[in-house]
């Protein structure tokens, strides 16, 4: 089971986005030739309470802050299934936790927030949600807003005290609420390139880092009218408002992965059939009267054809592969803007 951390403050849009995306992702995407990719939840009790959250939506109501809720309601572990044509690609964790606890200086929560960074060792990815309504604060030079940007920095670099293979997690920056851009007459792209700003190091050089940075919104126009009703129109399904980017983005990171290790299975492989070959001639290369005796041709040519069949089969897996993995980048990159190592690509 792979895990991807969900970083962000109370109120980013963390619960929200779990919510939507599970009813745009469990429908799936179609991407290209009809061939789709889902995001399914496989357990009824989770998928109930994320459906259960997704009606009160339609009915006009936010999901009720974390925060408010009941002491044993803290926190909640999802399971989705990433599948591609039906084919399983990773199952994955993601933990949605009580707002306020990554930024709480209450000494009663220090044993919680310990845990909570814990669970985050070894993610497949991390995702920072940052909300709209924050970076449009902060572009007008709100210092708290400003703190909650750079906050990202400092779960960073816990998660990086934590684990010795930081740079191979790739992270992604999700801006949420995206549709307050418009509603507020703020330039997407110059939220985004302030952001960028803010969180240099990140898209730097020499980091050996990939890092991604996308928008996300529910819908347009969304207002939360107080007492957590929501008002505008709730736009959710198939690829709008990217809400499939965060997860593509994880199961592109993971397909790599899959590549990578039948790379070296097919090295191994050939190491093997080498290995057989220079055994075939060494014991041709033996007297015919000792071969009358002790015979290993026929044993070490079934051994070769052997390692050969598991080549090709290897070689054709990877080809496949390669071919899906083509088709996730290229939806993926109209989506988000990805650098490794602080190059765009
Ligand atoms: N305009 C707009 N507001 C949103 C969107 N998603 C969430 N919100 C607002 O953000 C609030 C907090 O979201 P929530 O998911 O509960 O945040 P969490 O504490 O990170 O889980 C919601 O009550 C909404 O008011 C969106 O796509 N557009
Ligand atoms: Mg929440």
């Amino acid at each position: 089971m792979a895990k991807i951390t969900l970083y962000g403050l109370s109120r980013s849009g963390k619960t929200c986005y779990l919510t939507a995306m599970s009813q745009a992702l469990g429908q799936g995407i179609d991407m290209g030739n009809r061939s789709y990719f889902t995001a399914i939840c496989p357990n009824p009790f989770q998928q109930a309470k994320l459906d259960n959250g997704f009606y009160g939506m339609v009915n006009g109501k936010w999901p009720k802050g974390t925060d408010n809720e009941k002491p044993t309601n803290k926190e909640m572990i999802y399971t989705f299934d990433l599948n591609y044509c039906m084919r399983l690609i990773q199952s994955i964790d993601i933990l949605d936790y009580r707002g306020g606890l990554l930024n709480t200086a209450n000494s009663l929560d220090l044993d919680k927030q310990q845990e909570l960074l814990k669970a985050s060792i070894g993610s497949g990815v991390i995702l920072f949600f940052l909300g709209a309504d924050v970076i449009m604060e902060a572009m007008q030079s709100n210092p708290t807003a400003m703190t909650q940007i750079s906050f990202c920095n400092t779960l960073h670099a816990a998660y990086r005290k934590q684990e010795s293979n930081w740079e191979k997690t790739p992270i992604m920056i999700v801006i949420t609420k995206a549709d307050m851009f418009e509603t507020n007459h703020v330039d997407r792209e110059e939220a985004k390139q302030f952001v960028i700003r803010r969180l240099q190091p990140f898209f730097g050089r020499g980091t050996k880092m990939t890092v991604a940075i996308t928008m996300i919104s529910l819908g347009r126009n969304l207002q939360n009218t107080g007492e957590d009703d929501l008002s505008g129109d709730l736009i959710v399904g198939g690829t709008s408002g990217n809400l499939h980017i965060p997860l593509l983005y994880s199961a592109y990171n993971f397909f790599a992965q899959e590549v990578e290790r039948v790379t070296g299975e097919i090295r191994s492989t050939q190491s093997d059939i080498y290995k057989s070959k220079v055994a075939l001639e060494h014991e041709l290369g033996r007297s015919s009267l000792a071969r009358f005796f002790v015979n290993n041709e026929s044993s070490i040519r079934n051994a070769l054809d052997s390692y050969r069949r598991q080549a090709s089969m290897a070689e054709q897996q990877k080809k496949d592969m390669i071919a899906v993995f083509a088709q996730i980048g290229s939806m993926l990159k109209e989506g988000a803007d990805i650098f490794v190592d602080g190059e765009q690509i």
